[in-house]
């Protein structure tokens, strides 16, 4: 027996709608539809265009169901964004991420409770936009509802209104012991309580389509709509093929999010100062893990360099960037002063030149540089985790879009010293559709048993550190 999935990923970059078929010993995806995120700047900040991205998705998922009997469509995407919905309707165009608006709110919020305690309430790693801090400048009203991203494109296709655990992890707003809503603290901070749905674990399901969504779609198939790790990153871990318990991750694509998965959090003054989060995985596990700037770096400087005039095919462009004899100069490419968009060429040349190097304005020295940096800042992290948790780290997965930027890979495993297992590409959809399967009944068993699943059905790459570690 096998079942017949829709996994739909919204990544900060692009989204897709990919159809897989899982069995006892199969795992098959295929994508049916592929379209960019792109943002829009108005008057009143940077948005999401949800409405693009849920017209996208429909369109992907009637494309699926015209061919296939879809059994259970699941929903991912980059955390902590939400719309706030008034009887049923949602009120304004959702917030990016990289929306400067976040700034007052963490100034607010930081006012009635401070860092350390958040973390220790929380344990949540400060983002200046996790949902806590963007609250903090709505006009908040008793009859509203948060939903986050995910959470509110299920509300579209059924009608339920539900926040699913692992993506209310990145809110800031659950308790780090509980992993309820932390009641108190929302009060504290003045927000109606009515504002949270009802919390829903990964697995369970959400309910049918409305009527009207399923004739939209088309098909023969009755799908149920399947709370699965509707973070992103949390449907990522689930499909790192890890087969050993020395195992970090580094999920790669806009961000890198590198960690390891433990059963218990870790909240120590020194995994504060690291900014280490503790975000909630599928069954119960703790993502812990810090966010490095990622790939982000190298799509907005190839935005900048394509608005120049220039045609960049990524690619060649990384090619040419590995071709670069000699000794690479690298930068932080955690400063926070790369978190906005726009000319981040420029900002990177400005920020480089500022600390006395002087980068040519070359698009492949540049491409190298920031390569070079985020694998510095990976195994930076990677070490940091295994020194914060007390895990032994002896093999890196590498999983997501960056997977296949062989340079970086490379470079990982040199400045680790560690070996770089990279793939699957679209690990993040892996994870949505095994915990789909799983909660249909077709697989059994634990996070070990859905990855070893993936091992068996994916080839990785393996990248052998080819000198010592470089610190
Ligand atoms: P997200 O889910 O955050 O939107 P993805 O996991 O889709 O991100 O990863 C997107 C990134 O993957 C791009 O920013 C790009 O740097 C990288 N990427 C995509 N295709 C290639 C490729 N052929 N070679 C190297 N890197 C690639
Ligand atoms: C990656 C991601 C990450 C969050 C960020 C907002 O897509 O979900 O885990 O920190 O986006």
């Amino acid at each position: 027996m096998t079942v017949t999935v829709a996994a739909v990923d919204l990544g900060a970059t692009s989204g897709r709608v990919m159809l897989g078929r899982v069995g006892h010993d199969e795992l098959t995806l295929h994508a049916v539809a592929r379209f960019p995120n792109t943002p829009v700047r108005t008057i009143d900040g940077l948005h999401w265009n949800v409405l693009e991205l849920y017209r996208s998705v429909v369109a992907g998922l009637t494309t699926a169901a015209r061919d296939f009997a879809l059994d259970s469509i699941g929903i991912d995407s980059w955390a902590v964004d939400y719309a706030l919905v008034r009887n049923g309707r949602m009120l304004g165009v959702p917030y990016h991420y990289r929306d400067e608006r976040t700034a007052l709110g963490v100034e607010r919020v930081h006012a009635t409770v401070p860092a350390d305690e958040l973390y220790r309430e929380t344990g949540l790693q400060h983002l200046p936009f996790n949902t806590l801090f963007q609250l903090a400048v709505e006009e908040l009203d008793p009859r509203d509802r948060m939903l986050l991203v995910p959470d509110l494109l299920t509300y579209w296709l059924t009608g339920e209104q539900i926040a699913e655990r692992t993506n209310a992890s990145t809110t800031g707003l659950l308790d780090l012991g509980t992993r309820e809503w932390n009641a108190s603290l929302i009060a504290r901070l003045g927000y109606p309580r009515e504002l949270f749905p009802r919390l829903v674990d990964a697995g369970t399901a959400v309910g049918p389509l409305l009527p009207s969504v399923a004739a939209e779609l088309g098909g023969t198939g009755a799908p149920v709509v399947t709370a699965i790790g509707s973070h992103d990153t949390a449907s990522a871990v689930v499909a790192v093929p890890a087969v050993t318990d020395d195992s970090a991750y580094i999920s790669c694509g806009t961000w890198g999010l590198v960690g390891v998965e433990l059963e218990h959090p870790v909240v120590t003054d020194a995994s504060r100062i690291a900014n280490f989060t503790n975000e909630g995985g599928v069954d119960g596990r703790i993502r812990f893990l810090h966010n490095v700037m990622g790939l982000w770096l190298l799509t907005e400087s190839v935005r900048e360099w394509e608005r120049a005039g220039d045609r960049i095919d990524l690619p060649a462009l990384l090619q040419r960037a590995a071709a670069i004899p000699g000794d690479i100069p690298v930068f932080d490419a955690n400063d926070p002063e790369f978190l906005p968009p726009g000319s981040m060429a420029t900002r990177i040349r400005n920020h480089c030149a500022s600390h006395g190097i002087a980068l040519p304005d070359d698009p492949a020295y540049v491409a190298r540089v920031i390569v070079e940096s985020l694998a510095g800042a990976f195994a930076d992290a990677v070490r940091k985790a295994a020194e914060l948790s007390g895990r032994g780290v002896g093999v890196i997965h590498i999983v997501g879009g960056g997977s296949q930027n062989a340079l970086l890979c490379q470079a990982v495993a040199d400045r680790s010293g560690l070996p770089v297992h990279a793939g699957p590409v679209e690990a993040t959809a892996l994870g949505n559709l095994l915990v789909q399967a799983r909660a249909l009944g077709e697989l059994r068993g634990d996070l070990t048993t859905l990855r070893a699943l993936v091992a068996k059905t994916h080839s990785l790459s393996t990248y052998a550190p080819r000198i010592a570690a470089a610190r």
